[in-house]
């Protein structure tokens, strides 16, 4: 029954163009992470942009939830091999982020920092499509923690892991600098449809 239910919606994915080479589908939200899950306490926790902006700028929860927000229905790829459809995200668009600190012209990548150092890049243009979001609920509620309550990025058009749980801090960077996976091997790219899932060498 359930296998019935996931091979159909594989094959209607698959029909609309929707499934990248090399995935299958989940029902279900798995969860993968490096490390412990953090402990958060929202009445301490902020979030920073600094490194090539024109104001540095820190969040308090309070700042941060009061910030226009959107809500989107994306697909997700994770490069273990799975995909979901249709997942509800709401958060803070990254562009809006980018508007209130004022980018310096030589930006031209983003790390995003994560507690227990853990980090991740990508080119600033690729960050200020409409769909890059610094996501605090998903399907309606907070996120859980497993998943990077209070706060991750979304970046949909990625494999997973360049969606950043746990994020504190996002750095402007003139020069490109390879994140926790894109040093292990992981392709820095990491388009799902074009299966750039680990660099060449
Ligand atoms: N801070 C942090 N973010 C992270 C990771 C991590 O280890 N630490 N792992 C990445 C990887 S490899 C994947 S596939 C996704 C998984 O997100 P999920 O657990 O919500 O499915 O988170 C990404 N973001
Ligand atoms: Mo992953």
């Amino acid at each position: 029954m359930l296998f019935d239910e996931r091979r159909d919606l594989e094959n209607r994915m698959l029909a609309e163009g929707r499934l990248p080479p090399g995935q299958s589908t989940t029902l279900k939200f798995p969860v993968l992470h490096y490390g412990p899950v953090p402990r958060t306490d929202l009445a301490t926790w902020n979030l920073r942009a600094f490194g090539l902006v024109n104001e540095e700028k820190v969040w308090t929860w309070e700042a941060f939830t009061a910030l226009p927000t959107h809500t989107i229905t994306t697909d997700i790829h994770c490069v273990t091999r799975w995909s979901k459809f249709d997942t509800l995200w709401e958060g803070v668009l990254f562009r809006d982020i980018v508007e209130m600190v004022g980018v310096k012209p030589e930006a031209k990548y983003v790390i995003a920092h994560c507690e227990y150092g853990y980090t991740t890049n990508m080119p600033l243009d690729a960050m200020l499509d409409d769909d890059v979001m610094l996501a605090y609920k998903f399907d309606g509620k907070p996120l859980d923690p497993d998943h990077g309550y209070p706060v991750r990025t979304l970046v949909p058009k990625r494999y997973f892991w360049k969606s950043a749980k746990w994020v504190r801090s996002l750095e402007f960077a003139e020069k490109d600098r390879l994140g926790f996976w894109e040093q292990a091997g992981y392709h820095n790219d990491a388009d799902p449809f074009k299966e750039q899932r680990f660099s060449r060498g």
